[in-house]
């Protein structure tokens, strides 16, 4: 598939996927999903790479779903643009590496939606955050209600869901929506340094720990634990001696 608004860009083992739509503020639209379905395939299966960046080219890194695409739909339309949308962003969370936002300016809607599907999200100083779906007469549709109140809190969420308001980066930090600000030419800088960090573990292993932690949150307790000792065993034989062994003979994992 040839990419109009993706612009993937390799470096070493990291990839940073720039999403390239800055005259309409990378509004997501049905190209975008389709471009982003078919890449998140792509890159799955590429063993080299050991993490994503996502972030946005211009003043936006997403200002949203496309309104000026959804204006046209009808209900049912809607609730098929908004069930793609979900599809397409829980793909992220099972990449087997980290996907890691980085974001550049707004993000908002679908935008803060798709930021929050991520991994991690380091946030430029300049970034904007907020769920304005309401100001539109609508509700998000990319799991903004179900994520949100996960990685914040029900109040917090509940502020942000219904008054439409716009927050600075240092009030997402302070209700945990992202991880880090940086000054704003520091961004990609700062997240490369996350990405580098967990690069340089087990593949297995960062695999493993993504995909029980993240479907431990949707499971009960007892029922994580279960998968934790299933997947336990998992790197004994091939990744795991070979970390074990380097740290018995004082010397760096050769993976
Ligand atoms: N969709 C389409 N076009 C957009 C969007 C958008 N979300 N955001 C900005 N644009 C376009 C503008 O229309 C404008 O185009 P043009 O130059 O042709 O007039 C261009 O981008 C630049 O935007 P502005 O001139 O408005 O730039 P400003 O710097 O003045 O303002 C803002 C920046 C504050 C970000 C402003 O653009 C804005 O408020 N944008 C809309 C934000 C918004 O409401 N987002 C939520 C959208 S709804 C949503 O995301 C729901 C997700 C779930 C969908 C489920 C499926 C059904």
């Amino acid at each position: 598939m040839d990419y109009e608004i993706l612009k993937p860009v390799t470096e070493g083992n990291i990839v940073v996927l720039t999403l390239s739509r800055p005259q309409a503020l990378n509004a997501l639209n049905t190209r975008f999903f389709d471009e982003m379905d078919n890449y998140l395939d792509e890159l799955s299966g590429d063993t080299t790479v050991r993490a994503l960046i996502i972030t946005g080219e211009g003043k936006a890194f997403v200002a949203g779903a496309d309104i000026a695409e959804m204006v046209n739909m009808d209900g049912d339309q809607a609730r098929a643009f908004s069930r793609r949308g979900q599809e397409v962003f829980n793909k992220i969370g099972l990449m087997p590496f980290p996907v890691i936002a980085a974001i550049n300016g707004f993000a908002l809607g679908g935008g803060m939606e798709l930021a929050m599907a991520c991994d991690f999200r380091i946030a430029s100083a300049k970034a904007k955050f907020g769920q304005p779906e309401v100001s539109l007469g609508l509700i998000p549709g990319y799991a903004g209600t179900q994520r949100l109140p996960r990685l914040t809190n029900l109040a917090d969420a509940l502020y942000l869901l219904t008054t439409g308001d716009t927050i600075d980066a240092e009030t997402a930090y302070a209700m945990r929506l992202v991880q880090k600000v940086t000054e704003p030419e520091n961004l990609l800088i700062e997240a490369r340094r996350l990405a580098d960090m967990i690069a340089s573990k087990g593949a297995m292993a960062v695999k493993l720990v993504k995909t029980v932690t993240r479907n431990g949150m949707n499971g009960s307790f007892s029922d994580g634990e279960l998968m934790e000792s299933k997947h336990f065993g998992d790197p004994f034989g091939n990744e795991g001696y070979e970390g074990m062994k380097a740290f018995l003979e004082k010397r760096k994992p050769n993976w």
